[in-house]
């Protein structure tokens, strides 16, 4: 199974601790060209491409077709979160690129370790999205597949919620659970109120990919770029707070 490796990354994977995904459904989608833009000059590393099908989550966003004509505006590698059922049998629509990072939902289909080896075979980041009340645990037999963890840090559907309880707590158990079966090469990304103050607590407790909404890069009162800057302190551990 040439396509079966224990935690070893593409190169360059090191570097993307401590790396920003901007959320391109917090964008003013009247303007993308614009939008995407201020994201190239401010220097995010990835645009999070939320995908919601309206079943597995209570929300329709971001069809495949949309995407497509989106992805020649940029060159920013993307990051697609897709919320939909049975992903594995989706994976063909959307023109993934190597490089880009992909994730699908430990809850969104039966057949889990078949979807994320299928996103090995194509050469993406492969991602495993948990839900907030999905324990870590559950990556358990999926590690050797996985390049990233991405642990929803409010519950999935929609921008503009607060924070669970627990993430912080799940996130730092994350990090020591990858670490102690050897998998330290496998990236915590975290979506959900990544606020500038949560980003700090989120980094310290062991997330290296933080997606930017409403709470950050898009918040009231910045400009994008003022908000990828001010986010960057904050993962930075320059001590905004
Ligand atoms: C939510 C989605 C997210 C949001 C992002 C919004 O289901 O997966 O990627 O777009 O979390 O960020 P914020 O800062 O508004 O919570
Ligand atoms: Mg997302």
């Amino acid at each position: 199974m040439p396509h079966v490796r224990r935690s070893a990354p593409f190169i360059g994977d090191a570097m993307l601790k401590g790396k920003i995904s901007a959320s391109l459904m917090c964008s003013d989608l009247t303007d993308v060209r614009t939008g995407l833009k201020a994201l190239e000059e401010g220097g995010v590393e990835f645009l999070h491409v939320d995908v919601m099908d309206g079943v597995f989550v209570p929300n329709i966003m971001l069809s495949e077709s949309v995407v497509k004509q989106y992805r020649p505006l940029t060159e920013i590698p993307f990051d697609y979160h897709l919320m939909i059922t049975e992903p594995e049998q989706k994976l063909s629509w959307f023109g993934f690129r190597e490089g880009d990072m992909v994730s699908v939902h430990f809850e969104s289909t039966p057949n889990i370790c078949r979807a994320v080896r299928a996103l090995r075979t194509l050469g993406v980041r492969t991602g495993l999205a948990l839900n907030p009340a999905t324990p870590v645990t559950s990556a358990e037999y999926l590690l050797p597949y996985l390049d990233f963890l991405l642990i929803m840090t409010v519950d999935p559907g929609f921008a503009g919620q607060p924070l669970v309880e627990t993430a912080l707590e799940k996130i730092a158990f994350a990090r020591r659970f990858l670490d102690e079966r050897g998998h330290e090469n496998i990236m915590i990304e975290v979506d959900g109120n990544v606020s500038f103050e949560n980003a700090a607590k989120m980094r310290r407790a062991g997330a290296d990919i933080f997606v930017a909404g409403t709470s950050s890069v898009y918040a009231k009162g910045l400009t994008v770029t003022e908000g990828v800057d001010k986010l960057r302190k904050s993962i930075g551990g320059e001590g905004v707070f």
